[in-house]
Parts: structure tokens; C-alpha cells; sequence
């Protein structure tokens, strides 16, 4: 059968893009076979996780040769992220590996002494082969979109990469990379389309109705005489590949967070507690207040995705108690949210090894796996991560390899692993108080008069606390593997008097992945105060979205008015 073919092994959220391309109103077949890959019209490769995993499992299902000679044939093809990296000759993420080698150059680790790795956010494209080509692609310079890696080619100007195949570029921090590539019939993207809100979908389109393949022959026949095509539109654009501030558009991201369960009647509904409370304050008959209902999960997610959220968060909170793969909710409401929803989505709550009732194991990793076929593009860790970092200092300060940080994060790439912290203040007089833990003075004192204080981990949505600190969990998922912290405060949550900066401060100083700070918005002055004093790479918010007080575009335009970058709401 001909049509468009996705080219799948197996790796991350394929659901969403297959969403994105239905809804575009096209049909999609998998790729089974090798033989499938020649057969295609159109071929879809979109890759997440790690360089060699994806080159491992291209030659181990037989795809690699049929795809380098479909390829060959310049018939029209997309590749996505890891996708577009396997074109190249090889990545530094797994030096011994080559890649297709169908792109000149190589696939380089981010710096990291300057900014947050992965590069995880928003960020734009810039054209350096002229607007018009950019537009057949479905690009404008203006807009922004999702990417999601800690490796990416550095840009050369004068290389033939930059001559034949580079399409845009983009600056995260003092770095210019390509951010897609276009020759001929092939296409290319660094970033997630199918991520990217409208702005996104608008590449996928222009793939699919063929605009992006306009010129396509012409540009060929340019290159095969050894001309540049683009040699003139790069010095008229030089400043677009020469690192400067205003060129870095990488955006601070605000997340909308809902917290889900079964209330007493058994429906799952969104709540929120406050300090972690999630019921009513006035008791019903059985002597407990109701579980607070602010929604439902799939209709509230679609509301903030078109009201800008940049990013989705589920977190499914009493999944501690008992939850056996084979029902688990929180499947459907992914998969629902991802039909209409074209942000990023995590999912967190219960992501641990886990046992169905009839007895039979399922690992961490298998769990998250089920999660991302169903559309989560990251999972969140919480008790589970407590307890890998017990593990991970009592053998001495490294991992064996089973935690679901290590095994997620191996599997799936570091940047698809959040690590959910639920952490308590624990107020002291001296730092001589708390010994083995890492100590700091907070904004106000506690309620004794002490200045100092320890923040604890805690389990099981903050119901047993554990002799384990924020800064010691932190830097043990980030030697493990994890690729995003989701900072909670049990203190603040709920409270709507801002986010705890001190906590924030703290461990954005401490660690080089992302940091989201969460807990305590009540307005959108919190969200400007708690970028500018900490420089955490996003702010999280539940409660004020889900009962209206602070519209989300009202949070974007104080940190814009503020001159802090953030994305557009996009339609
Ligand atoms: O331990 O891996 O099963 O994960 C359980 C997850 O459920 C953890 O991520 C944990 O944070 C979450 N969780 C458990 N109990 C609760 C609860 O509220 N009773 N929610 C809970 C945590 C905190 C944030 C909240 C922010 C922002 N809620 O999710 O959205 O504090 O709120 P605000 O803006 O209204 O202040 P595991």
C-alpha cells in the first residue's frame, strides 16, 4: 500500500504525531516491514531518546539500508529530533555508532556551563535560506517551537552542511545550532511539530501537502553543478548565525498542573488541595469533607492548551494506594488529551514497579512505556525517586542500574524523566541542628522564632517524611539519569502567597537540568518574581488556573511586560 509511512521503533510518543497528522485529515500507516519504507509516498522518522538506540534499532528491525536507499531516491521525507540526528555521521552521545551519514557533520553535546541541559522549551527557527523557502515549510521566524535535546550541530557557516542543507538555525544560550535542515525532498526538524501548538501543526501540513517539497528538483540541480545555493542568502543573513543575545529567543515556559484522583463517587476529577489537603473543608455524613472537583481532566487540558499553556502536567496523586497497569485511568485521559492537545504532556504518580492483582510484575520501565504510547512525552517520578536516592547514597554515591530514573532515562533519553520533589520545611535554631543536611535560612522565620531550616523529602504525597534533603535528592536523579526537576513545596501549595524562592534559588544553584518551580502562584506578579530572582526555566500553576482567578495570558504578558522572554499564545 502507498501513502504516508511512519517510520516507528518503538521509542517515546508517537501518538501525538499521528494525532496531529489525522487531524490534518491523513492517513498514516506504521511501518512494519522493511520492504513497507520503499512502498511510502511520504515517510515520517520521528526519534526520541538516545542517538544509538535509534541507529541500534534501525539496523536490528532491517530499516537502515531500505531508508538510506529511499533516501537515495530523494522521495519526500521527514525526519523529527533524533529523527533528523540519525541523518548525520555519528553524535557525540554515542561516539562509536555511525549515523545514515546522508547529512555532512556530527551531533554535539550542549554546553552545559551556561545554561540548563537539555535544551527543553521553547525556542525559534530562524531561516537562513531565505523566507520564502522557510514559509514552504510551513516556518516563520516570529513563531516558536518545541524542542527537546541535549545534543544538536553546531552550526559552521562556511560548511557544506550550512550550504546545501541547513534551512534555520536557532540560539539557545551562547550556542547556534541547526535547528532544520531541507534538501530536496528531505526534511528535517530539530524540534517536536507535532508539539508545537498551531505553529507546529502549520510544518506538519506543509510536509503532507507537499508545499515544503516546492523547488525541490531546481535545488538538486544547483548543488549537483556545485553551487551554493544559498551562499548569497547566507551573507545577506550573517547575523543570524553570529551568537548574540537578542537572538536567543529560548522562552521561561508556564505550566498548567492538574492534579487528578477518584473523588468518593469514583469519578476521576481534577483537585486541588491546599498544603496538600484535597477536600472540603465541611464534613459530609461519613465525617470527611468531599474531595474538591475543579473539572474534568481532558476538557480543562484542552482549555489551557488554547489559552497557552506551554506545557501540560497530570498528576495522578493517590496512585501510591493501589495502581495495577491494568487499570490505570490516567491511560485514557492521555490518550483523549492527545487528540486535542499539542503541547507537551507529563504524566506523574505511581511511575514504580507494580504489581497486578493476579501477581504478575511490571517494571517502572514498562509502565512508563505504556504512558508514552498513550501520548505522555515525560513522566514524573516522585516516591520512587526518593527511594533511588536513598539507594544511590548508601551504595556510595552511584546507581546499579534498576531504578526507573536509570532504566527510564536509559530507555527513553534523560529529557523524558521529571523528578516530582513534594518537599516540608523543617525549621531549626542552629545549622549544628540538622547535622547531615543541607541548610538554609528562609524568607521568614518558622513558627519559634527559628531561623533556619532543612527541606525534607517526603513519600507518598507528603504523608511520611524521610531523612533525605532536597539538595541531596536532586543531585542524586541528576547523577542517575533525569533530565527535569518539578519543584513542589508542601508549605506553599494552595497558599497563593508566591512560590518559595529560597527553595527554588537554592536548588537551581545546586544542579544543571531544567528546574520548574511550583507551588504558591496566586498571581501573575509571582510568576515574574520567581523568573527573575532564580532564573528557573519554568513556573508551574494549579490552583488559580482551574478557578479562573488569573487567566495564563495574564501571567504571560506581566513577564513580558516584565522583558522576560515567553512564548505567544499561538492559534
Ligand atoms: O509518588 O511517584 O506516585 O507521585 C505522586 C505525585 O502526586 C507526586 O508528583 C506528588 O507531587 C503528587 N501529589 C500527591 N499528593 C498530592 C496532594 O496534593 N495531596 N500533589 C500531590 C502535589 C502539588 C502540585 C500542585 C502545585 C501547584 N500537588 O502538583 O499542582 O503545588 O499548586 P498551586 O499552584 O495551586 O499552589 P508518586
Amino acid at each position: 500500500m502507498t501513502g504516508t509511512y511512519l517510520l516507528d521503533y518503538g521509542a517515546g510518543n508517537v501518538r501525538s504525531l499521528v494525532n496531529a497528522v489525522k487531524k490534518l485529515g491523513h492517513d498514516i500507516t506504521f511501518v512494519k516491514d522493511p520492504s513497507d519504507i520503499l512502498k511510502a509516498d511520504k515517510l515520517i522518522f520521528p526519534g526520541v531518546g538516545a542517538f544509538g538506540s535509534a541507529m541500534t534499532s534501525l539496523h536490528t528491525k532491517g530499516y537502515a539500508e531500505p531508508l538510506k536507499a529511499y533516501l537515495a531516491q530523494n522521495k519526500p521525507f521527514m525526519g523529527i529530533c533524533v529523527g533528523m540526528q540519525t541523518l548525520f555521521e555519528g553524535s557525540d552521545e554515542t561516539p562509536d555508532v555511525p549515523g545514515l551519514g546522508v547529512i555532512p557533520g556530527r551531533v554535539q553535546l550542549f554546553d552545559s556551563t551556561t545554561k540548563a541541559v537539555p535544551h527543553m522549551g521553547w525556542n525559534t527557527a530562524r531561516s537562513i535560506q531565505g523566507l520564502e523557502r522557510a514559509q514552504d515549510c510551513g516556518l516563520e521566524d516570529q513563531r516558536s517551537y518545541y524542542f527537546v535535546h541535549s545534543f544538536a550541530v553546531p552550526f559552521a557557516p562556511t560548511s557544506t552542511t550550512a550550504k546545501e542543507w541547513v534551512l534555520t538555525t536557532t540560539q539557545y544560550g551562547d550556542q547556534v545550532f541547526v535547528s532544520s535542515v531541507r534538501r530536496g525532498n528531505i526534511f528535517c526538524t530539530q524540534f517536536h511539530p507535532e508539539k508545537s501548538g498551531f505553529a507546529g501543526v502549520n510544518v506538519l501540513k506543509a510536509f503532507l501537502e507537499g508545499t515544503a517539497s516546492r523547488g525541490a528538483e531546481a535545488d538538486l540541480a544547483l548543488i549537483q553543478n556545485q553551487q551554493s545555493m544559498v551562499a548569497g542568502a547566507l551573507s545577506a543573513l550573517a547575523p543570524t548565525y553570529v551568537p548574540s543575545p537578542s537572538l536567543d529567543q529560548f522562552t521561561k515556559r508556564i505550566v498548567a498542573c492538574l492534579d487528578v484522583r477518584a473523588n468518593d463517587q469514583g469519578d476521576l476529577v481534577v483537585t486541588k488541595g491546599d498544603q496538600y489537603d484535597v477536600r472540603e473543608a465541611s464534613t459530609t455524613e461519613s465525617g470527611k469533607g468531599d474531595v474538591r472537583n475543579l473539572g474534568k481532566p481532558v476538557e480543562l487540558a484542552r482549555r489551557y492548551f488554547e489559552e497557552g499553556a506551554d506545557e501540560i502536567t497530570f498528576l495522578n496523586i493517590t496512585s501510591f494506594r493501589n495502581c495495577p497497569l491494568l487499570d490505570m485511568p490516567m491511560l485514557e485521559v492521555l490518550r483523549r488529551t492527545s487528540e486535542t492537545v499539542f503541547v507537551p504532556l507529563t504524566i506523574g504518580g505511581g511511575i514504580k514497579d507494580v504489581v497486578d492483582p493476579d501477581g504478575k510484575l511490571h517494571p517502572a520501565l514498562e509502565v512508563a512505556g505504556e504512558y508514552f504510547r498513550n501520548g505522555a512525552d515525560k513522566v514524573s517520578i516522585g516516591s520512587d525517586a526518593v527511594y533511588a536516592a536513598e539507594k544511590f547514597y548508601a551504595l556510595g554515591g552511584r546507581g546499579d542500574g534498576t531504578s526507573a530514573i536509570e532504566t527510564i532515562a536509559h530507555a527513553y533519553g534523560s529529557q523524558a524523566v521529571v523528578i516530582s520533589v513534594d518537599p516540608k520545611r523543617v525549621y531549626i535554631h542552629s545549622p549544628a541542628d540538622a547535622p547531615t543536611h543541607h541548610v538554609i535560612q528562609p524568607a521568614t522565620p518558622g513558627p519559634n522564632g527559628e531561623k533556619y531550616c532543612w527541606y525534607q523529602c517526603t513519600v507518598s504525597g507528603g504523608r511520611e517524611g524521610r531523612d533525605l534533603d532536597v539538595r541531596q535528592l536532586v543531585l542524586a536523579c541528576q547523577a542517575l539519569g533525569a533530565g527535569e526537576i518539578l519543584l513542589n513545596s508542601m508549605d506553599q501549595d494552595g497558599m497563593k502567597q508566591g512560590y518559595d524562592l529560597a527553595l527554588v534559588q537554592d536548588v537551581r544553584d545546586a544542579i544543571r537540568i531544567p528546574v520548574i518551580a511550583s507551588s504558591g502562584a496566586g498571581a501573575a506578579g509571582h510568576f515574574v518574581e520567581v523568573f527573575e530572582k532564580t532564573g528557573v526555566e519554568a513556573a508551574l500553576a494549579a490552583g488559580i488556573f482551574h478557578r479562573r482567578e488569573v487567566p495564563l495570558e495574564e501571567c504571560k504578558s506581566a513577564c513580558r511586560e516584565a522583558g522576560i522572554r515567553i512564548r505567544a499564545v499561538d492559534a
